[in-house]
């Protein structure tokens, strides 16, 4: 099968992410709905249990140029939790047109409410048949898998509505956000658009991205983390 365009396709599927090891998982986690325009509520994860589950099987594709086959996924559909659970408590007369997600290990990334209502969109729980594993995103990650992997926050713990664009530190580290904000991820992440940096075509930052993931990968080396590492066929 053709791979989107600049991909190409890595064995198995690596943990990839700002270095440092995958955060805890609280005993009773929780996705904390806040933001702009909302008083925050608290919602236990437990409780997308009661939501209609979707199933999906896709590729997965790394900003950086790697993509993971066939990976399939369990959980619920974005849309439909954000209808039954967060439309409730949004003003009438506000209009939500981003999201800011967050995860555990406080990275941060920003989707737009048009990609993140599209119908492949999950809150997923389940990887391969089996619960998230840390390296993942336990216990709960956004999945868009038409967009660069950047959109699809793992540890997902905050969603933040927003009336226009926000301003995002992706990670509370300077120097993991400095990288981040160097290199500018585009705001909707089309994969089949290629829509990598916000302001450079593709074909300009390919390479850029493609040293990025040399240096994580050496770093998460460094510190003893094999799952960090992605394989030497990526690079
Ligand atoms: N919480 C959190 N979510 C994250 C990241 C991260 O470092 N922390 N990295 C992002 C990036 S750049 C990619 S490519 C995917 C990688 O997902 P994986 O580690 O399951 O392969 O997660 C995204 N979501
Ligand atoms: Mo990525």
């Amino acid at each position: 099968m053709k791979l989107p365009p600049g991909q190409r396709r890595v064995s198995g599927f690596p943990r990839f992410g700002v270095p440092g090891r995958p955060p805890a998982v609280p005993s009773e986690p929780a996705i904390e709905i806040g933001g702009a325009v909302v008083e925050p509520i608290t919602l236990p994860v437990a409780r997308l249990a009661d939501l209609p589950r979707r199933e999906l099987t896709a590729d997965f594709h790394c900003v950086s140029g790697w993509t993971a086959t066939e990976l399939h996924w369990e959980g619920v559909a974005f849309a439909d939790f954000y209808r039954e659970i967060v439309e409730p408590v949004v003003p009438v007369g506000v209009t939500v047109t981003h999201l800011e997600l967050a995860g555990l290990d406080g990275y941060r990334s920003v989707v737009t409410i048009e990609d993140a209502l599209a119908p492949d969109v999950l809150l997923a729980e389940r990887l391969d048949g089996r619960p998230l594993g840390s390296d993942h995103g336990a216990p709960v990650r956004l999945l868009s898998p038409a967009q660069y992997g950047y959109v699809s926050t793992k540890h997902l713990c905050f969603i933040g509505l927003h009336t226009s664009e926000p301003r995002v530190r992706y990670h509370p580290k300077w120097r993991a956000n400095l990288g981040l904000q160097l290199v500018k991820p585009h705001p909707r992440a089309r994969v089949m658009q290629e829509e990598r940096h916000r302001y450079l075509p593709a074909r300009v930052v390919r390479p850029v991205y493609h040293r990025l993931i040399r240096h994580f990968r050496s770093r998460n080396a460094d510190k003893g983390s094999p799952s960090g590492q992605l394989p030497t066929s990526n690079a």
